[in-house]
């Protein structure tokens, strides 16, 4: 059974935090509609869907992804780069006990869950403006004991690690070669976005499918063509607040 926790979006969207995009109007309520859609996407494939809390005063508080890492034996409640974010992780870490034995970051360093990619043993922390080396160093003496490693990652032009790489299948990443260097993903099989299409990374694997934005149909194409099975959607508004599919939930095995 997969869990499924999200939040629906906050009347407050359009002053939502924005590094890499300009200032583009959001109409909130089309991006509920979508982000209603995305969570009955979820439904359809056999998540357990748990909303969180509202918390409309928090503009970015859909984007629960942020706010903690859930492993299969441990979840740590995470300290988000952004300070306005801050107020969202209380009820994360309320929530998560039902499931994994919670940790939580202390500070004063910050991590977004957006900038973490496990892949087996091994969590991925991209260097961004949001996860800085003290954030990175506290993950990592919390996890040491639970048998993983944490490994830094160069970025570049991108908000989070995972605006430039998912995981697509079980041997198999989703990559933007111009924003993440392929190297510590060696011996991985790759597949690149589209070079038109930059913002086309970010994937969420639910099973055998995957959830995936509609805005870019030349890399499903690519990945189609690599034997993935894509679920599109719409997520057009969630995309001017620099969201995309992974950003709105925390997805785990219960
Ligand atoms: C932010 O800048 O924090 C939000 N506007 C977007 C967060 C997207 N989160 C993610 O990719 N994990």
């Amino acid at each position: 059974m997969w869990i499924a926790l999200t939040r629906e979006v906050s009347p407050t969207l359009g002053a939502c935090e924005l590094t890499h995009l300009a200032r583009d109007p959001i109409d909130v309520a089309r991006a509920r509609r979508q982000h209603v859609a995305y969570e009955e996407a979820l439904g359809s494939l056999g998540c357990e869907v748990n909303r969180l809390p509202p918390l409309p005063d928090h503009p970015d508080a859909v984007f629960v992804e942020d706010t903690a890492l859930v492993l299969p034996e441990v979840a740590v409640v995470l300290r988000p780069g952004a300070a306005s974010r801050r107020g969202e992780t209380a009820s994360v870490a309320k929530a998560l006990p039902a499931w994994r034995p919670t940790l939580a970051l202390e500070g004063p360093g910050s991590v977004d869950g957006g900038d973490l990619l496990a892949l087996g043993k091994t969590v991925y922390v991209g260097r961004s403006g949001r996860s800085d080396e003290a954030g990175a160093e506290e993950l990592r003496r919390q996890l040491v004991p639970w048998g993983y490693r944490v490994e830094r990652v160069a970025l570049s032009g991108c908000l989070h690690l995972k605006s430039a790489v998912t995981r697509v299948g079980p041997e198999t990443l989703l990559l933007n070669p111009a924003w993440v260097d392929p190297a510590p993903f060696a011996s991985w099989q790759r597949i690149e976005v589209a070079p038109e299409e930059p913002h086309a990374a970010n994937a969420l694997r639910v099973g055998e499918l995957l959830l995936y934005p509609e805005a870019y149909p030349a890399t499903r194409r690519r990945l189609e063509a690599a034997g993935c099975r894509v679920l599109p959607l719409d997520l057009s508004e969630l995309a001017k607040a620099e969201g995309a599919v992974t950003c709105c939930s925390l997805l785990f095995e219960a």
